[in-house]
C-alpha cells in the first residue's frame, strides 16, 4: 500500500516537474530593449489620457471646422462580431483579426467589415495573419504555425482598405500603416539590431495618424516583464510627430497616453487569453479640406 501511494506521488511529482520545465521554455527576447528604455523614460513625457462612457478621448472642433470621426479597434482574434462598433468615419483595425489567417475567418472578417457603416476602413495585418507577409522566413516561424495560413491572404480582403506599407489621404488626413514588430516567429518579424531600423523608413514626414501592430518602445507596450515596442518606431513617431499613433499587439496594455505631441492608442480589444474585454477608441481629427 504505502509502495503504490508512494509510486502515485512520484508520478504527480514528475508531472508538475515537466510542466514547471514547460513554462521555464517560455520564449523571452534576447533583445528586448528594457533596458534601454530604462534610460529613456527619465526624458519621456507620458501623460495618461481617459477616455469617456463612448471610448471617445477628444471632442469635435468647436469652431465648426469639418472634423473626421476614427473608431480604433485591433486585436480582434476572430470575436469582431462580440465587439460594439461605434460610427464614424474611418474604422481603424490594427490588425490580429485571425488567430492564424485561415481563409474562412479572412471571408468572414471581410464581410463582418462590409456591414459597418464607415465610409473609410483602414485594415493593417498584425503577427496572427499567417501568409500574409511575402517576405517571412517561414523557416524560422513558430512549430505550432507551420503549414497553417493563407498565402496573399490580404487579396481576400476585398471591402476594406489593406494598408502594408502604405498611405491613403482622407479630406487632407494623412494616414500611413505599416505591419513590421520585433516578436520572432511570425510574420512581420523584423530583428531588432539589422532590420527594425530600416522598417520606419517608408512612413511619410507628413502622416498624421500612424497605424502600426507594434507599440513603439515604452508606450503601452509591456507584456509580462519585456517590452515588445520597438525603439526604431519611438524615434520615427518622436521625429515625425502625427497626432496620433494607432497599435495593438500587447493586449493587456489597452489604453491611451501622450506625449503632448502625438496621442498614443493601444485598441487591443482582447484579454492576454484572447477575450474580448475592452471597447473600441473613438477619436476626432480636423479634416484639411477647406469647403
Ligand atoms: C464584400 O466583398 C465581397 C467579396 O469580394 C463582395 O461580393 C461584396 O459585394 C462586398 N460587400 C460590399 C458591401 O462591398
Ligand atoms: C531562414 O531561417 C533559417 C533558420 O533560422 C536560416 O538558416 C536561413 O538562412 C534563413 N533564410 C533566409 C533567406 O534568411
Ligand atoms: C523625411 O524627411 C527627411 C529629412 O528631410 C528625408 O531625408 C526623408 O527622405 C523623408 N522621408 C520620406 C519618407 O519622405
Ligand atoms: C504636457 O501637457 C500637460 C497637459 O496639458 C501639461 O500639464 C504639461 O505641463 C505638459 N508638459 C510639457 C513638458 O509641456
Ligand atoms: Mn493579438
Amino acid at each position: 500500500m504505502r509502495i503504490f501511494e508512494f509510486i502515485i506521488r512520484f508520478f504527480v511529482f514528475v508531472g508538475w516537474l515537466s510542466q514547471c520545465m514547460e513554462a521555464s521554455k517560455k520564449r523571452i527576447d534576447p533583445y528586448a530593449e528594457n533596458e534601454l528604455w530604462d534610460s529613456l523614460k527619465e526624458s519621456r513625457i507620458q501623460n495618461v489620457i481617459e477616455k469617456n462612457e463612448n471610448g471617445e478621448i477628444n471632442t469635435p472642433p468647436t469652431d465648426g471646422r469639418p472634423y473626421l470621426k476614427v473608431v480604433c479597434i485591433s486585436d480582434t482574434h476572430e470575436q469582431l462580431d462580440k465587439v460594439e462598433v461605434p460610427d464614424g468615419d474611418v474604422l481603424i483595425h490594427a490588425g490580429d483579426f485571425t488567430n492564424s489567417g485561415k481563409r474562412d475567418e479572412l471571408i468572414r472578417f471581410n464581410n463582418e467589415m462590409a456591414a459597418f457603416p464607415h465610409k473609410y476602413k483602414l485594415v493593417v495585418a498584425g503577427n496572427h495573419e499567417l501568409g500574409f507577409d511575402k517576405k517571412e522566413n517561414k523557416s524560422q516561424r513558430n512549430a505550432n504555425d507551420q503549414g497553417q495560413g493563407t498565402d496573399d491572404g490580404y487579396e481576400l480582403l476585398t471591402n476594406v482598405t489593406y494598408l502594408q506599407d502604405q498611405s491613403i489621404t482622407i479630406e487632407g488626413v494623412h494616414f500611413f500603416g505599416s505591419s513590421y514588430h520585433p516578436l520572432y516567429g511570425f510574420p512581420f518579424y523584423r530583428d531588432r539590431r539589422t532590420e527594425m531600423p530600416n522598417c520606419w523608413k517608408a512612413v511619410p514626414n507628413d502622416t498624421d495618424v500612424l497605424i502600426t501592430h507594434t507599440p513603439p518602445l515604452g508606450y503601452l507596450d509591456q507584456f509580462g516583464e519585456e517590452r515588445w515596442g520597438c525603439k526604431d518606431l519611438l524615434y520615427t513617431v518622436e521625429r515625425i510627430q502625427p497626432a496620433f499613433h494607432i497599435f495593438g499587439h500587447v493586449h493587456e496594455r489597452h489604453g491611451i497616453l501622450s506625449n503632448n505631441q502625438t496621442t498614443f492608442i493601444n485598441a487591443a480589444q482582447c484579454s492576454r487569453n484572447n477575450l474580448i474585454q475592452t471597447r473600441p477608441i473613438v477619436f476626432y481629427i480636423p479634416t484639411k479640406v477647406s469647403l
